[in-house]
């Protein structure tokens, strides 16, 4: 018998420190959500920071813990593959995920350390998650983003790191990535985002999930 079910998108918002990315993840679930689109908003560490390892990541985040940095690669990690369970069966329902950070985040800012973890040993531990059927980059130069507000007391909130992370997020990057300049209006990016994310929703609807990221 053919199956009905349809599985929603999972919609990745990647880029630095205020970049827009909570903004859009929030306009985008509104508008799918106002659109009859099934759409939730998850975060990482987000709300996977009431787990276990979860608070680990915040004590790190904060400064009140010291962690050697593949330890605290890895527990990021992990903390993607303690949610894969969530995300699954979401997107099983039928419901698309707006995910604002997600492995590439995870490889960005670790590489960018000035220990110079490696892209390829950044990537290990995240290969075989769950690709994302879309993957927006909200790119824009760092003094253009720290003009927003300035960096607040977390660890990364640096303006040098932060600009090796854009490097990487440019090495990162794979052809069908919808690159956005970040420093238009809230609007245009919302459009732009909108329109790829209901195309991408109706393609992948009758698709199995991919569990095979960087394989
Ligand atoms: N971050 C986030 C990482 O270093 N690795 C990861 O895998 C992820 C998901 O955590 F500085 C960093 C990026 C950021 C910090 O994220 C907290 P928010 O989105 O800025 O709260
Ligand atoms: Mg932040």
């Amino acid at each position: 018998m053919l199956s009905r079910m349809t599985r929603g998108a999972f919609i990745l918002l990647e880029g630095g420190d205020r970049t827009g990315k909570s903004t859009q993840c929030r306009r985008l679930v509104e508008y799918l959500q106002g659109a009859g689109v099934a759409a939730q908003h998850r975060r990482f560490p987000g709300r996977y920071r009431t787990t276990t390892i979860g608070k680990m990541i915040d004590a790190y985040l904060a400064g009140s813990t010291q962690l050697d940095d593949r330890a605290i690669h890895l527990l990021f990690s992990a903390n993607r593959w303690e949610a894969v369970a969530d995300m699954k069966a979401a997107l099983q329902k039928g419901i698309t995920l707006v995910v604002d950070r997600y492995a590439y985040s995870g490889v960005a800012f670790s590489a960018a350390k000035v220990s110079g973890l490696s892209l390829h040993w950044c990537k290990q531990p995240d290969i075989g998650l769950l690709r994302p059927d879309l993957v927006c980059w909200l790119d824009m130069p760092v003094d253009a983003a720290t003009q927003r507000g300035a960096f607040g007391q977390e660890r990364y909130e640096r303006v040098d790191l932060q600009r090796r992370v854009r490097e990487y997020f440019a090495q990162l990057r794979e052809p069908d990535w919808l690159v956005l300049d970040a420093t238009q209006s809230v609007e245009t990016v919302h459009e732009a985002i909108a329109q790829h994310a209901v195309d991408v929703i109706a393609v992948c609807q009758h698709q199995p999930l991919r569990e095979d990221l960087w394989q």
